[in-house]
């Protein structure tokens, strides 16, 4: 089939008009259609989107396509947001980190809505991210959400740069970046899932996922992380969650929210763009796949000492932050 590139329309789950780029595509049998495959990047192998359809079967997958170039029906809106903050993301590490892609080479980005039914859930699997549904009562559409996604996709950046070990403190480690660069894309806030709730979730006070800013006032006893008990996210060491690795690899997704309290605090400190390129440099330059907590401070310390120097109010902040969570 010939692809030939172009502007397009979509609703997005939140009823957004967004301005895509997307394709269209000549087939001989189906006559022409339009694609959600952006090719309007230099030096990037694309930004597709797929649909799922509501099965796990990857095999039934196939291109995003539609008989217009408006995306605008209703089960259109989770794959316009997914290639609409994909590529948010893939601008964001471009031009803030002059990173070409989550390989830093221009692998295609790669995204699949609707996978499975009320799948309460978002993944990156080692090569593409995957959007659920979300069942209507706890989530509404994971792709919904810009630094949901600027979360999986940094997966994949820390695929190709530390590679984190996904168990304990690398883990969680692993954990923390993909929302620290979650909240750096989605700078409106330092919360971590707002615009994924749904309704009812909301009317039991779960207003978002994770808080950088405040791990403490959410609540981890939810429908996902049941293992927890009653406890709360922890902003602390002292609060530190000793799991099993059968229990979410060791706890990945709550240890996560004492560096990303860290994370947070820095930022409060020296800005976004600042802790953007610190925290950039530490996965890109120091960090290896078993660094724990500690070679976390240590890393950011010393990118925040290369970037602006010995004694620069940066690395003051870097450790102050850090000591503020107990992390040494
Ligand atoms: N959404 C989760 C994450 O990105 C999925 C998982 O547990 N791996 O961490
Ligand atoms: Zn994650």
């Amino acid at each position: 089939d010939e692809f030939k590139p172009q502007n397009g329309v979509g609703k997005g789950v939140h009823g957004a008009h967004r301005d895509l780029h997307i394709s269209q595509v000549k087939e001989p049998k189906s006559g022409t259609k339009f694609a959600l495959a952006d090719l309007a990047h230099e030096n990037l192998g694309g930004i597709f989107t797929f649909d799922s359809k509501n099965d796990t079967n990857t095999k039934n997958d196939t291109l995003y396509v539609g008989n217009s170039a408006a995306f605008i029906g209703d089960y259109d809106r989770a794959a316009v947001d997914a290639h609409y903050n994909s590529e948010k993301v893939y601008e964001y590490y471009l031009k803030e980190h002059g990173r070409n892609s989550l390989d830093g080479k221009g692998m295609a980005i790669n995204s699949y809505v609707h996978y499975d039914k009320n799948y309460n859930n978002a993944f990156w699997n080692g090569a593409w991210m995957t959007y659920g549904d979300g069942d209507g009562e706890f989530f509404i559409s994971l792709s919904a959400g810009l630094d949901v996604a600027a979360h999986e996709m940094t997966h994949g950046v820390i695929s190709h740069t530390a590679n984190l070990v996904y168990r304990n403190q690398p883990g969680a480690l692993n954990e923390s970046f993909t929302d620290v660069f979650g909240a750096l894309v989605d700078d409106k806030d330092w919360e971590i899932g707002e615009e994924i709730m749904a309704p009812a979730a909301k009317a039991n006070g779960v207003t978002r996922l994770r808080s950088m800013s405040d791990p403490n006032s959410v609540v981890v006893s939810n429908a996902q992380r049941a293992a927890y008990g009653s406890g709360v996210y922890p902003a602390h060491m002292k609060e530190y969650y000793n799991m099993p690795q059968s229990v979410d690899n060791g706890g990945v997704h709550v240890n996560s929210s004492i560096t990303n309290h860290a994370a947070y605090l820095i930022g409060q400190e020296i800005g976004r763009k600042k802790l953007g390129q610190i925290y950039y440099r530490a996965i890109s330059v120091y960090l290896t796949p078993n660094s724990n907590f500690s070679d976390a401070r240590k890393a950011i310390v010393q990118s925040a000492i290369d970037l602006y120097g010995e004694g620069s109010a940066e690395e003051a902040a870097a450790n102050s932050g850090f000591d503020a969570v107990g992390i040494y």
